[in-house]
């Protein structure tokens, strides 16, 4: 079925019309960094190639787990917390969200908010823009929605009509954990340059906590994170020519002390030899591939990062188990 979203949305937005080009784009970007992680030493792959359909299926059975607390608890105190939020904020606020994410959250917030002139979410996947914008509309009647097809990490501009207008920022999900503290700072200073004077910002945070409760929300007793990880690799096999035996490696998840990270890694479970792309890769038993970092942040440690970006942290909401955060902040 070909996207239709553009129909709904003001002139300019184009999401159909581009998102072949995106893709061809997306499936260069995707084999090339394939390649190269799999060719240096320690081997990794970035974690933002987890999300193909099949992945962001097996990411949103993560988000029901009983041991995966990220995505409960964050919903929890945005419900608790929306009408506060709201009041902080103020009203005739363009809502810029980082990533599509997980609509439902969205959707809370905007009920809370009131009056938004605009929501404009920024994503890399056409797809996943389409789908979260057309159950948005749905769900909040005469929303306007300007999705911008983009790198949010990059991002350097609004549409023109987001400009006259404050701006509230979010980015949910604790994904800003997937990057290193150098890269969340500048992605923090780039979206302070994107929003603006007079803009705030809500970003959901996981909190740092005992091994034995972040462990089991990496690597849960049905395996669904297993092959969420292991997933990676049956994707390579699909679009990139790849002959993986997935029952010859490993889901694997670490906690990282001195990086305060959680790490997840595929293991070869034996000797072998992988074809991807017409090249050979030689694994040795116990060989790992990096596929993802997970930073956790104590609520002070998020603050003073926030700070060096040139934000103020203006509040921060915790649960009573200290499992996740949700920072509010603001640009002077
Ligand atoms: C979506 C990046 C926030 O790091 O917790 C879930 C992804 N990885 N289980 C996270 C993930 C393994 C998730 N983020």
């Amino acid at each position: 079925m070909e996207s239709d979203i553009s129909l709904r949305l003001p002139e300019g937005s184009a999401v159909s019309s581009r998102s072949s080009r995106v893709e061809a784009r997306a499936s260069d970007d995707f084999a090339q960094a394939v390649l190269a992680g799999l060719t240096r030493r320690p081997r990794s792959i970035p974690c933002r190639f987890f999300y193909d359909a099949r992945g962001s299926e097996l990411f949103e059975e993560i988000t029901r787990l009983p041991e995966y607390y990220p995505t409960r608890v964050e919903t929890a105190l945005l419900e608790a917390h929306r009408g506060e939020i709201a009041a902080l904020v103020g009203s005739g606020c363009i809502l810029v969200e980082f990533g599509s994410g997980s609509s439902r959250k969205t959707s809370l917030l905007l009920s809370a908010l009131g009056e938004v002139p605009a929501y404009i979410p920024i994503d890399i996947a056409a797809e996943s823009l389409r789908e979260a914008a057309e159950w948005l509309s749905g769900q909040h009647d005469g929303l306007t929605i300007l999705p911008l097809i983009a790198d949010f990490t990059t991002t350097r501009a609004l549409p023109p009509m987001a400009q006259s207008k404050r701006r509230l920022g979010f980015f949910s999900g604790s994904t800003i954990g997937n990057l290193s503290h150098a890269e969340a700072a500048s992605f923090l200073a780039n979206a302070a340059r994107l929003l603006g004077p007079g803009s705030a910002f809500l970003l959901g945070v996981d909190l740092k906590k005992p091994v034995s409760i972040l462990i089991p929300a990496y690597n849960d007793g049905r395996g669904v994170t297993a092959s969420f990880n292991l997933n990676l690799l049956g994707r390579i096999n699909r679009e990139l020519q790849g002959n993986f035996d997935l029952s010859r490696f490993a889901h694997d998840a670490v906690w990282n002390e001195e990086a305060g990270r959680m790490e997840m890694y595929l293991v070869s479970l034996t000797d072998q030899t992988v074809r991807v792309a017409g090249r050979s890769f030689a694994f040795t038993t116990g060989e790992r591939i990096h596929t993802e970092n997970s930073h956790k942040y104590t609520v002070e440690e998020f603050r003073a990062l926030a700070r060096t970006s040139g934000w103020t942290p203006a509040k921060a909401w915790t649960d009573e188990g200290q499992l996740f955060s949700l920072h509010l902040l603001r640009l002077s």
